[in-house]
């Protein structure tokens, strides 16, 4: 067995409830962990992403009963769209759990063993509110009545008594210990602002927590005890380590993956995972991951998404509509990552037209086709470079990957497409300036020179925007002749991956067409 020596980085997306199809918000989130996962594997990173289906439950089981089939029949339907969505984003998972494996049964019993060891489990009843689409318990001081008179959660969600026999987790005796790793870990939460929100929750006090079910069956039976089954929370939080071979803690993926680098989460589900989930781990005699990002959430055209609404987007029509690379692309521009944003059609024809078309397509299709009709289709021979010009635009380049490397690790996408666009901005400003199509007859030596650097600027920025929009990044790269073998952020580093003078480069095309849509005015 090879043992990697490269750094390790393990992101996680939530799992999915497969009670829906998936819509643009799943999209988003795994789209965020796509990114992050590329980026570091091209940085030289063993790299493991996870995504997968939430299968269990009272909400997955009330959606089958209305599809009329059994819920195993219904989730192996329901989840089959979830892998397809990965499929159709270009998603790079390198595992796809689904909650009703067995290696998943044997991992939630493990834990359950292992909490039920540590005397962090004992057997109560429960009665008190729950709202079936949250998959949550409420205080009643959470509790108000909708306009109908119905009773609510502050989530929305209508919720319903419920009074069972219930094993509790001792969630109470962990508020300080809570708090001490909050304190010792500053970013283990981000934003900021929502760390701030959990801080204050766990600070308000924390009531022992009902984790188990006896009411209906779908689920990952209690070990013990064969009326219960989990709760489905602290089912679905475990599959982070199913994933990675729980309960086998010494060698395999476990030693090497966790804790894990990242739980990218939407707002909704934080205090699950910044508050239950590292009181479960720790409770359990394992360590928190090192951080949850929780993300804004999407609206359309100013609405909220829902399945009542009829609003929801469906992202294979998106990618559709306007293209894969220009789907991703906006998603992570459009908004600042972990604000709310809101989806609109004229805004991603705008980003796909202005920024990817014009800014950077354009500069790429202008300095390939000189480069073809001037230069015999070769990569052109550099003379002497001047400093305030073309080493200006070379240094914005290669500082590009320091820069990227800061604001992925902080998951502030629109601040690293920002960064890139500053060296597009920059290049077509050099091409303006230097103007090589006026140089072919007068200074043919000064035209190689300026259409040399802006292929190289093209060639960094091509590999830097692969995470990003992996199709229209390699095909820029095959247009500029670089093999499989030199597409890694080490090629940006090491000088002798520069490009070669002399390389015959293919007949160059277009890779972000515009896009005209008619029922946009
Ligand atoms: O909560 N905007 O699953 P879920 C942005 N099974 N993101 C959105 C969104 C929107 N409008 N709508 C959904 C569950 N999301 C549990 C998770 S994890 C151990 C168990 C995204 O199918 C966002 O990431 O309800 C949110 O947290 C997630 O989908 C909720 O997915």
């Amino acid at each position: 067995m090879t043992v990697s020596t490269a750094p390790k980085y393990y992101v996680t997306t939530p799992i999915y409830y497969v009670n829906d199809a998936p819509h643009i918000g799943h999209a988003y989130t795994t789209l965020a962990c796509d990114v992050l996962a590329r980026f570091k594997r091209l940085d030289g990173f063993d790299v493991k992403f996870l995504t997968g289906t939430d299968e269990h439950g009272q909400k997955v089981e009330k959606s089958a009963r209305a599809a009329k089939l059994d819920p195993k029949e219904f989730t192996d339907q329901v989840s089959e769209n979830f892998r397809d969505i990965a499929l159709r984003m270009g998603f790079s998972n390198d595992d796809f759990i689904r909650t009703t494996e067995e290696r998943h049964r044997i991992a939630c019993s493990a834990i359950w063993e292992r909490l039920l060891k540590n005397n962090e489990i004992y057997l109560g009843s429960y009665a008190g509110w729950y709202a079936v689409r949250d998959e949550a318990f409420y205080a009643d001081s959470e509790i108000s009545a909708n306009s109908n008179g119905a009773n609510i959660a502050p989530s929305g969600a209508e919720v319903e008594w419920v009074e069972e026999p219930s094993y509790f987790f001792r969630l109470s005796e962990w508020q300080g210990r809570l708090l001490e790793y909050y304190d010792n870990h500053p970013d283990f939460i981000l934003p900021k602002s929502r760390r701030n929100e959990v801080i204050s929750f766990v600070k308000a006090g924390l009531q022992d927590l009902s984790i188990s079910r006896t009411t209906f069956h779908w689920g990952v039976p209690v070990p013990n005890d064969k009326n219960h089954i989990m709760y489905v929370w602290l089912d679905a939080l475990t599959n982070y380590i199913t994933a990675i071979g729980f309960p086998e803690t010494k060698t395999g993926e476990y030693a090497r993956y966790w804790p894990a680098d990242l739980h990218m989460v939407g707002k909704d589900i934080l205090r699950f995972h910044a508050v239950y989930w590292p009181a479960f781990l720790m409770a359990a005699g394992l360590e928190p991951p090192k951080r949850v990002y929780a993300h804004g959430w999407w609206t359309n055209e100013g609405q909220k998404i829902s399945k009542s609404l009829g609003n929801v987007i469906n992202p294979f029509d998106l990618v559709d509509r306007y293209g894969l690379d220009q789907v991703r692309y906006f998603l992570l521009r459009e908004v600042p990552f972990g604000n709310d944003g809101d989806f609109s059609h004229r805004a991603i024809l705008q980003r796909a037209n202005g920024e990817l078309a014009n800014d950077y397509g354009n500069l790429a299709q202008r300095v390939l086709s000189m480069i073809a009709k001037n230069c015999g289709a070769r990569v052109p021979k550099p003379g002497q470079l001047s400093e305030d010009q073309d080493e200006a635009l070379i240094g914005q380049s290669t500082a590009l990957l320091p820069i990227l490397r800061k604001h992925m690790d902080t998951q502030a996408f629109n601040e690293a497409l920002e960064a890139i666009w500053s060296v597009v901005r920059a290049a077509n400003g050099y091409v303006d300036a230097q103007a090589p199509w006026k140089l072919r007859e007068k200074d043919p030596s000064r035209m190689n020179t300026v259409l040399y650097i802006l292929a190289e600027c093209i060639r960094h920025l091509a590999i830097l925007t692969q995470p990003f929009m992996p199709e229209a990044s390699s095909n820029l790269l095959d247009q500029l002749g670089i093999p499989a073998t030199e597409r890694t952020f080490g090629a940006i580093t090491d000088e002798k991956k520069q490009l070669r003078p002399g390389l015959r480069l293919p007949v160059p095309k277009g890779v972000f067409p515009r896009l005209i849509d008619e029922e946009i005015k």
